[in-house]
């Protein structure tokens, strides 16, 4: 066989994965997901095939602190779209923290009712991330989501911290879940949640103290600068679904405005800046990662920082300066 016809054979094998992903076929999303979450570069001429086919679902972010009750209300959430006719794909993204091992299990027997529903997609996500993997992956897999048709898609993420702000880029609305007693502090306060919050939904309502975690979080709200988002703070109970077809319905409420003024056309051409941004990060950093690893002077660079005979500034400067040379 000549090298041009095994690229042939390649490509159009390829292309077959790709037509078959966006057709529905479940085994092969699910092997092309498995090989995103591991990092296998086999995916990504698959994925860039299905590009052209993304971009019509809508991707709404969930985040807050771990066990918040996010999976619940997604499962609340879920219930609701079905009901509606709509299908939903969800990327539950699990920083592997030895807080939350367990949380991968959990979804999948909170969500379990909907394993044989074919309008739902469940897929948690466990490659600890660096360099924006993480975010670039959950990113990807919603790709895959979105080529497969499915008219939301729903991405879960622990906890409010840098990994989950670059989680949400990927998202159109986005809902931070807090609950009452999780200390006393302003859960606001806590970085960035402001600034990443559509809707602040705040679960467990059942709960004694939420008057005053609703309270301090209106406070907040009130208090935060012009211009800055206001995000509706909303009471829900996740256990019984109190409270749960309004937060869908705001989030529904707030696409659609989105769409009307154009905020998503923007929304996406962000994303696209991010999925570029992200990838370039991952490709340098890998290649930086090799260099660091398998150079000898480098190896040696960096002894001298450990010796203090060399600054890490002037180390990673050298380091920059082999970039060219690196086949990234
Ligand atoms: N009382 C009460 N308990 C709730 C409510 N919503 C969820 N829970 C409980 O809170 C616990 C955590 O719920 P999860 O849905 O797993 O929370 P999570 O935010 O997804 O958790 P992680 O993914 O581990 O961060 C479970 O035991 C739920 O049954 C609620 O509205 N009221
Ligand atoms: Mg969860």
């Amino acid at each position: 066989m000549t090298i041009e016809n095994g690229r042939e054979k390649l490509h159009s094998r390829i292309v077959g994965i790709a037509e078959s992903v966006i057709n529905g076929d479940v085994r092969n999303a699910a092997r092309l997901m498995r090989q995103l979450d591991d990092r296998d570069p086999r995916a990504i001429p698959v994925l860039a095939e299905l590009y052209p086919h993304t971009g019509k679902a809508r991707i709404i972010g969930i985040t807050g602190s771990p066990g918040a009750g996010k999976s619940t209300l997604i499962d609340g959430l879920i219930q609701r779209i079905r009901a509606g006719g709509g299908t939903v794909g969800i990327v539950a993204v699990d920083p592997s923290s030895p807080f939350t091992g367990g949380a991968i299990l959990g979804d999948r027997v909170r969500m379990q009712r909907h394993a044989t529903d074919p309008g739902v997609f469940i897929r948690s996500l466990a490659t600890r991330g660096r360099l924006g993997g993480l975010s670039a992956s959950a990113g990807m897999v919603a790709q895959v989501l979105d080529a497969m048709g499915f008219d939301r898609i729903i991405i879960e993420t622990v906890g409010v911290g840098q990994d989950e702000v670059d989680i949400v880029r990927h998202a159109d609305v986005t809902v931070v879940v807090v609950s009452p007693g999780q200390g006393d502090e302003v859960q606001a306060h806590k970085a960035g949640v402001l600034e990443i919050a559509d809707v602040l939904a705040v679960n467990k309502a059942d709960l004694a103290g939420v008057d005053k975690t609703v309270g301090e979080l209106t406070l907040a709200i009130e208090m935060a600068p012009q211009g800055a988002r206001k995000p509706l703070v909303m009471r829900c109970v996740a256990t019984d679904g109190t409270g749960v077809g309004e937060l869908l319905d705001e989030i529904e409420r707030l696409l659609d405005v989105r769409s009307r003024d154009g905020k998503l056309d923007s929304a996406v051409r962000t994303r696209s800046e991010a999925l570029v941004f992200d990838l370039v990060m991952e490709r340098v950093g890998g290649a930086v990662e090799r260099l660091m690893k398998d150079d000898g002077d480098i190896r040696e660079t960096v002894a001298k920082v450990y010796g203090r005979r060399m600054d890490p500034y002037r180390a990673a400067g050298l380091v920059i300066g082999r970039l060219k040379d690196l086949k990234i």
